[in-house]
């Protein structure tokens, strides 16, 4: 018998894999047909790579578990895509020619939603363009057409429905809108770095309270949406 790893700190397992995010993201539906990724920013070309991604690009599958900020994970979850790592050496690299010192990256949704990550971060070999969960195509609930996933960083880093990646040389030329003060720069769930300033600890139990709004606006909002589940 395999033996699961225990939760990282403050987290619990539940069962079933919830469509989730910021509430006002809830409604916005992304287009899963959407044919280009922007690779821009701080680079000396701003380039769109078609999707799906280039055949061409190596692909892995990957058994990850997601941990949500508000303190629920999903473990044992199958993706398929590629790693970012290849991605930056085989097409942001020679394609868009970020600037030295680039390595501040955004993640940008269709929704408008917008976080960040350092690039060595990305580079880690778990982290994940994924556009298949499941051994099927990803669909509206999950970030088609295309999402990050990065299972060492708390679950608002992986951006879903990705539009566009954005390398920045400056942490101040960028903010993340969404999020403000709780967006911690790294997110790492093994630190618990859940926000920027607080520790993470203390912010369980109203983060925990948020969860079911959040699942029910989010669930909802998808099954009166005419492209629907
Ligand atoms: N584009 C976009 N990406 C997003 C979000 C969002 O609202 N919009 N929510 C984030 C949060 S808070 C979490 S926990 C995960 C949830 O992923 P899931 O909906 O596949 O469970 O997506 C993240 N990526
Ligand atoms: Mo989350």
């Amino acid at each position: 018998m395999e033996l699961t790893p225990p939760l990282p700190p403050g987290q619990h397992a539940q069962a079933d894999f919830p469509r989730f995010g910021l509430f006002e993201f809830a409604a916005r539906i992304a287009d899963p047909q959407a044919t280009a990724l922007v690779v821009c920013g701080d680079t000396q070309t701003a380039t769109t790579v078609p999707l799906p991604l280039p055949p061409e690009l190596p692909r892995v599958e990957q058994t990850s578990d997601i941990h949500c900020v508000t303190t629920w994970s999903k473990r044992g979850v199958c993706w398929s895509g590629v790693r970012f790592a290849d991605f930056y050496e085989h097409v942001v690299l020679p394609q868009a020619r970020p600037l030295g010192g680039a390595t501040l990256v955004a993640l940008r949704g269709q929704d408008a939603y917008v976080t960040t990550l350092p690039l060595d971060d990305l580079l880690a070999p778990d982290v994940l363009l994924a556009d298949h969960l499941d051994g099927a195509p990803l669909g509206l609930a999950h970030g088609a057409p295309l999402r990050v996933v990065a299972p060492r960083h708390y679950g608002y880093k992986s951006a879903k429905h990705l539009y566009a990646i954005e390398f920045w040389r400056d942490a101040r030329a960028f903010r993340t809108a969404a999020f403000g003060f709780m967006d911690h720069p790294r997110a790492r769930v093994a630190l618990e770095e859940r926000a920027r300033y607080l520790p993470g600890a203390l912010l369980r139990p109203f983060y925990r309270s948020l969860i079911g709004l959040a699942r029910w606006r989010f669930r909802t909002a998808l099954e009166r949406h005419p492209r629907g589940l």
